[in-house]
């Protein structure tokens, strides 16, 4: 059997069973269950718009949606728990303020044209941080990561759609998608994490392979890929120093305010309160249901037993 370094330096797969050293381990558990917790917690600014979308066919694809980002959660956690962890405790960790989740669902939903933004611009940019990870060292997240960005495309895809029809349509609509953009313009770009210099794990988990590219080089990816597609939208990106650059090929955004991301992360963003908030009621009211599955998984045990 080959040793975990001998995994690394062949750019093998480590799973479950492998021997491990704890950083690994641990890193892992904070960066998937980082994910995983922004994942369901992803589901509340969005699940704000599913009373008012504008159409039943609106309805069905946004209801579909969040559905799935539920699955995305459920999956990682799975994901997670291979490490040694339990679902509770990490659920415990998230609601004690111990473990993080993405700054972006701090900023609030005010229009419908948000649901485009959030598919177009937050979908875009979980993708582009995501797919390097489907080749992530540690077997379990690189194959959740698979599902979660075939799943992401199509939310990538209904966003820019849902913002085409409104940027078409009357000029209030317009306005409406464009006002979006500009707000969630600069909060997509710091999904990525604070600039090389500051970030503390890159290095480390490039080495050992979960990260296969740094923040700024996915971001970067990111500006180049959705540039053009905003043109298409015939939407503006709210950076006066947006320039393409001849020489190198790529596009040149203005600097990015990290105090913002740095105050976000911190707790005080527009929403941090109120989701977290939401998400410890979402548990003790759930606490009912996991008393019954328990119940119900102890019967059947029971009557397995008696079988035998
Ligand atoms: N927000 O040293 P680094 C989605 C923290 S899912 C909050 O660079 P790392 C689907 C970081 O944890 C979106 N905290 O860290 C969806 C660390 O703090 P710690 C989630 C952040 O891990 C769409 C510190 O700053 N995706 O969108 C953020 O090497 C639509 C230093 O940073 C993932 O989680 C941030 N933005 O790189 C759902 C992808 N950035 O832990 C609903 C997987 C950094 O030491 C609707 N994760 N921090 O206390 C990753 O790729 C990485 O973890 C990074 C951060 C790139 C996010």
């Amino acid at each position: 059997m080959s040793t975990f370094e001998e995994l690394i330096a062949a750019n093998e797969r480590v799973e479950p069973r492998d021997d491990m050293p704890d950083a690994y381990r641990a890193t892992l558990v904070r960066q998937i269950a980082q994910h995983a917790h922004s994942e369901i917690i992803g589901m509340q600014p969005e699940g704000n718009w599913l009373t008012r979308a504008p159409s039943l066919r609106r309805k069905a694809i946004l209801l579909a949606k969040v559905q799935d980002e539920a699955g995305h959660g459920l999956y990682l956690y799975a994901a997670a728990e291979t490490l040694g962890v339990s679902r509770e405790e990490l659920l415990d960790a998230l609601h004690a303020g111990r473990q993080k989740y993405s700054s972006i669902f701090n900023y609030p939903t005010l229009s419908w044209a948000d649901i485009g933004a959030i598919g177009w611009l937050v979908d875009g940019a979980a993708i582009v941080n995501q797919v390097p990870l489907c080749r992530c060292s540690y077997g379990p997240y690189a194959r959740a990561m698979v599902r979660v960005c075939k799943e992401e495309s199509f939310h990538q895809r209904q966003g820019f759609e849902l913002l085409h029809t409104l940027s078409h349509g009357t000029e209030a609509q317009h306005a409406m998608a464009q006002d979006a953009v500009d707000r969630w313009w600069w909060p997509s770009l710091m999904m990525f994490g604070p600039p090389d210099d500051a970030s503390t794990h890159s290095a480390q988990s490039m080495e050992w392979g979960i990260k296969r590219f740094s923040n700024d080089t996915l971001r970067q990816r990111f500006v180049d890929m959705t540039v053009p597609q905003a043109e298409a939208l015939g939407l503006t990106l709210p950076d006066p120093d947006l320039r393409w650059d001849e020489e190198a090929e790529t596009w040149r955004h203005g600097e990015i305010d990290f105090t913002e991301l740095f105050e976000v992360v911190k707790g005080n963003g527009p929403c941090n309160a109120q989701r977290l908030g939401h998400r410890v009621q979402a548990h003790e009211d759930g606490a009912w249901v996991r008393e019954a599955a328990a119940a119900y998984a102890r019967k059947q045990a029971e009557k397995g037993r008696a079988v035998a």
